[in-house]
């Protein structure tokens, strides 16, 4: 018997040394240490044996019955604590691979310039309104003095809507600037009066490369006593300067819109070539950016302000054309065709 326990000893350690995870351990623990394992018989047996033997086995067969069990505990401990081990390595993160990269969105062109020219005029003291996209007959045109028949109206190719609106006015249009909202601004406040009203407007248009049904505007207004054409030019200037650099040059000539009276165009010295003449300038040397004037008495009458006490000067211009000159580029339709290959570059 002796012997026996000797021999199921070496054999279940031996094993036991060899076993690689932990399910195969479970296995070892039934077939020697389980209900009907080798050394559960064993142990059963001793009972069958002389008395003289008995006491001996007994103690070999219990002390082996320790060892076994506090083996298997050891290796039980053993093989989790590299199984762990194993696991932490294949999960290990190297954080000095690369990351993914982010795909960034982007402020659109437009955006950008509409947050810039935005910000110069309200650091200058001007506020910021904004107002209908669908328009009235009279707003848009009546008040502005383009009545109906005027051939200024060829100048704004209308998108007419067949709609009411909830005063029950119509005709109603797609506003072509944005100053129909600066009427519904004088209107409704007392000068003095300092706005700028940014947004989109509309035209019946052929669309090519330099024409939209759909582009932005920003048009300011500036209505208080004793407002002169100076004023005009200063704040116009300083806003090009501003805008295009310190060192650009301004050239105010004389242009028609029926809202005001004078009326000028203002143009910068390219700020490309400095002036000597470019693809941009298109050799002329100067660049024309806006249009503006004196606001006409008849519009200020119109909205109750008195052109004996008050004065006023307003401008307009189409904000893609900085963006396409700043940056060179050559067709309008590019601003509203999401191409991504366009837009990730600004
Ligand atoms: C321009 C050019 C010149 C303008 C005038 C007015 C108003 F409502 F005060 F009469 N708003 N905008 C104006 C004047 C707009 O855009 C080229």
């Amino acid at each position: 018997m002796l012997e026996d326990l000797d021999k199921l000893k070496s054999e279940a350690l031996e094993k036991l040394e060899a076993l690689k995870d932990l399910k195969e351990l479970d296995t070892w623990r039934v077939n020697y240490l389980g209900r009907k394992g080798a050394l559960t018989q064993m142990l059963r047996g001793l009972s069958d044996l002389p008395a003289e033997e008995r006491k001996d086995a007994g103690t070999a067969a219990n002390k082996l019955k320790t060892l076994l069990e506090e083996t298997l505990a050891q290796k039980q401990d053993d093989l989790k604590k590299t199984e762990l081990k194993k696991r932490l390595e294949e999960s290990r993160i190297d954080v000095t691979l690369p990351g993914n990269p982010i795909r960034l969105g982007r402020l659109h062109p437009t955006t950008q310039i509409l947050r810039e020219t935005s910000s110069i005029f309200t650091a200058m003291g001007f506020e910021v309104v904004e107002g209908p996209e669908v328009e009235t007959d009279y707003y848009n045109f009546e008040a502005l003095n383009i009545p109906r028949g005027h051939p200024a109206r060829d100048m704004w190719d209308t998108l007419w809507v067949d709609y009411t609106n909830e005063k029950g006015e119509r005709p109603m249009l797609m506003r072509t600037h944005t100053s129909p909202m600066q009427i519904r601004f004088m209107e409704r406040r007392e000068p003095p009066i300092r706005v700028i009203m940014p947004g989109k407007v509309y035209r019946y248009e052929a669309i090519d490369a330099t024409h939209e049904s759909m582009f932005y505007q920003i048009e300011g207004l500036a209505v208080d006593k004793g407002i002169t054409m100076a004023d005009l030019k200063g704040t116009l200037y300083e806003f090009a300067r501003r805008l295009f650099g310190q060192d650009r040059r301004v050239r105010f000539r004389c242009d028609y819109f029926p809202f005001v009276e004078p009326g000028v165009e203002m143009a910068i010295d390219c700020f490309i070539c400095k002036g000597k003449g470019c693809r941009v300038c298109k050799d002329e040397g100067w660049i024309e950016i806006l249009g503006a004037g004196m606001v006409h008495p008849d519009v200020l009458r119109r909205v109750n302000c008195d052109p004996e006490i008050y004065t006023g000067f307003a401008f307009g211009m189409g904000l893609e054309r900085i963006p396409m000159l700043k940056y060179g580029i050559d067709d309008i339709r590019l601003f509203y065709s999401n191409d991504l290959r366009f837009l990730e570059q600004f």
